[in-house]
């Protein structure tokens, strides 16, 4: 069982992994922890991560970043459209109305999915740490947004299936962080004890969160979170881009909009001098050579004017931080800590804010970039069961409040609950009885739409099937199950018919105050009695396939009667028919998965074409070289001549028409060179090899 963390940026994505020594936060292949997320489509194949990230200009309509916020959103939704416009490779609207990115890949015109896009990257970052643990990784933890609704988390959790990944739990980014402070701190106050709270503040490329957590020894709990969904670094580039491409304007008479290469450009320099900013007060450069026309363009900045430009966004840090301190009623002075984390928050104006806010020092104590994927990590190192961390628990915080309401086809009573308050603990399960003589529907949805940053409060609606009247005629009681899972994504998890029993009257009895259990194993949940209901749980078989899209039918056959020994009632399970918003076909997930599969072959393919070509090419040099240097004694010169002009032969080769050639000809190319090249170099090893041989027969004598 593999133990990964996976931080899943807008703009950088980081893996940290569990190893005996330890969380390590790990590299890819160009030694950098931090992975873009960025992907390149081309005509042969696919870069991801680094190497895309350096086609974002030539190759810009087929590079593809800053798609994150796109999961689970329409392509007529007001966001997607709005970012429409700004983005150098175009949307398309899908079948099912969702949103699609269109790209040139394998010289065709291409429409991906969020999900595909996603699963790329995750592909990626998959490979990344199986080369970092020398083994296949599937299991793992991936960070969300904590105002991610159920849409935008089950479009998540789809690209996880893409990419062959069983993501274990997505978590929050700001509770990862808060597990990340936790976990190893040895002086958190005892059980009993006044526990000890923590602001914590993610400001990435796209976003800001924070949130507050309580500490005791061995355990965090969630009091609140609160965010800006769209505020993030991003905005601070765009303000700088805007101011240029005025300045531009006015003093080189050059549109940059009307260039979309010249923009991207533009943005790359702006966020370099962004971050030097906050280094720098003083006066800073910003040159680009032949930027557009041949044009040279350099501009100025310094740190006033530039707060002075985003003060309108530096106001905008407040509110969260208002919002999440007054949904705790803690007063500032039982805030402890206020740790921040996030590329952004390394802008000073953004720091002094916070800080201000608190009357006191913000705390740097973790990794700004890693704290997200190290506590990933160790979420995943405390689900593992093959790996042996200190016991912590963790309790989170609904963001939304979620409200069910319930309709029969024919009697009129309509009924609905607030299922989940707003900071609700999570994961959570509650159960509910109702009372009815048919199948009928549970919806459920946000209750209060005007604080979601979604544009759709639907969650799903849930048919409870197979109800029916008891013998007498009477209506029949059923216990429903709902509840928010390590996700965070709702779902009604199971249902059962429950013999009738005398002295209970009311037609809807909800049980408000579930007890609470501790978390446990999957294998011990299963044995889990309907009326209790737990904390902590492990997503059970069904669920996930509930939230992954099955439709009905998939229950049926389990409806057999169970006899419960504990409290001699009779169950019967019927089945649910969960139709959830924007959630994608099974069939259609399934191809993905296999289209998945098709691309990481591809890729393969061409990299090992690639290599071949490159092999040749090495050998024409190393020989060469090796013919006028050590191997010169060995060659008569006829026979050097020969073969040079062999190698200058395959060099143009390689130039024109074996420029692009299947692997065999390359692979086939470097063996007729070798039957030349191979005598010479034997004639060389056992000459050279023989007075060292005899060296070496001296010692050991
Ligand atoms: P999100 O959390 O929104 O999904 P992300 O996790 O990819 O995005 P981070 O990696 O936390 O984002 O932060 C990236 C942002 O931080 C970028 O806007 C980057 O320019 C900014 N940033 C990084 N270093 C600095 C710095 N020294 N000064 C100012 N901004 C910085
Ligand atoms: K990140
Ligand atoms: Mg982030």
């Amino acid at each position: 069982m593999s133990v990964v963390g996976i931080d899943v940026g807008f703009q950088n994505c980081y893996i940290a992994v569990a190893r005996s020594g330890g969380i390590e936060t790990i590299a890819n292949e160009y030694s950098d922890r931090c992975t873009p997320a960025c992907i390149s489509l081309a005509s042969k194949n696919r870069t991801i991560g680094n190497a895309a990230k350096s086609q974002i200009i030539t190759n810009f309509k087929n590079t593809v970043h800053g798609f994150k916020k796109f999961h689970g959103r329409a392509f007529n939704d007001q966001f997607v459209q709005g970012e429409k416009s700004k983005l150098p490779y175009s949307l398309h609207k899908l079948d099912n109305g969702s949103a699609g990115i269109k790209v040139r890949y394998l010289n065709e015109d291409k429409v991906f999915t969020i999900e595909q896009m996603t699963a790329m990257l995750l592909t990626k970052l998959k490979e990344t740490s199986e080369h970092a643990l020398k083994k296949p990784v599937v299991d793992c933890v991936i960070s969300v947004p904590s105002f991610f609704t159920d849409v935008e988390r089950r479009s998540l959790m789809d690209a996880t299936q893409i990419a062959g990944l069983n993501c274990l739990r997505l978590i929050n980014d700001t509770t990862a962080v808060a597990l990340a402070y936790g976990i190893y701190k040895q002086d958190l106050p005892n059980p009993e004890e006044k526990p000890r709270n923590v602001v914590f503040v993610d400001i990435g490329h796209s976003s800001y969160q924070v949130s507050i957590a309580s500490f005791n020894k061995g355990k965090l709990k969630v009091l609140a979170t609160a965010f800006d969904p769209y505020l993030g670094g991003h905005n601070f580039d765009e303000m700088l881009v805007e101011y240029f491409c005025e300045d531009f304007k006015n003093r080189f008479k050059l549109n940059v909009k009307d260039n979309p290469r010249a923009l991207l450009r533009l943005y790359q320099e702006c966020e370099k001098l962004k971050k030097l900013m906050s280094a720098n007060s003083s006066d800073l450069p910003l040159n680009i050579e032949c930027f557009m026309n041949d044009i040279d363009v350099h501009g100025k900045m310094n740190r006033p004017q530039f707060e002075e430009m985003c003060a309108h966004l530096l106001m905008r840090v407040e509110a969260p931080l208002k919002s999440v301190m007054e949904q705790s009623k803690l007063s500032r002075d039982e805030i402890y800590a206020t740790e921040v984390v996030g590329g952004a928050t390394r802008i000073p104006a953004i720091k002094e804010r916070i800080s201000k806010f608190f009357g006191k020092d913000i705390s740097t104590t973790l990794n700004a970039d890693e704290a997200v994927a190290r506590g990933c990590a160790l979420q995943c190192a405390i689900l593992s069961p093959a790996f042996k961390v200190r016991e912590f628990s963790i309790t989170d915080a609904v963001p939304f409040p979620i409200t069910l309401r319930w309709k029969s086809p024919t009697d009129e009573s309509v009924g609905e609950c607030e299922v989940y308050s707003k900071n609700h603990a999570a994961p959570f399960s509650k159960a509910i009885t109702f009372h009815k003589k048919e199948p009928f529907d549970l919806e459920a949805f946000y209750s209060s739409p005007h604080e979601l940053p979604y544009p759709d409060s639907r969650i799903g609606r849930f048919t409870i099937q197979n109800v029916m009247p008891q013998l007498d005629g009477d209506s029949s009681k059923v216990k429903v199950k709902v509840r928010v899972n390590m996700h965070g994504i709702f779902s009604v998890s199971s249902a059962s018919l429950i013999e009738k029993q005398k002295g209970e009257a009311e037609d809807v009895q909800m049980d408000t105050e579930p007890t609470v259990q501790n978390e446990g194993r999957p294998e011990e949940q299963n044995k889990m009695q309907v009326d209790q209901e737990g904390q902590g749980e492990q997503p059970s078989e069904e669920e996930k396939m509930n939230n992954s899209g099955s439709k009905d039918g998939d229950k049926q056959d389990q409806g057999a009667s169970s006899s419960k020994a504990k409290s001699k009632v009779k169950s019967v399970d019927l089945p649910i028919l969960a139709n959830t918003t924007r959630q994608l076909d099974r069939d259609v997930l399934n191809n993905f998965v296999e289209y998945e599969k098709t691309m990481i072959i591809q890729d393969k393919l061409e990299k090992e074409r690639n290599d071949a070509k490159n092999a040749v090419e090495e050998y024409v040099y190393d020989l060469r070289d090796k013919l006028c240097g050590i191997y010169e004694r060995y060659v008569t010169e006829d026979e050097s001549n020969r073969l040079t002009i062999m190698l200058e032969d395959t060099e143009n080769w390689l130039y024109e028409e074996g420029e692009d050639q299947e692997k065999e000809i390359y692979q086939d190319k470097l063996s007729e060179l070798k039957k030349f090249g191979e005598p010479i170099e034997e004639r060389y090893r056992e000459h050279e090899g023989r007075p060292r041989a005899f060296d070496e027969l001296g010692k050991k004598i």
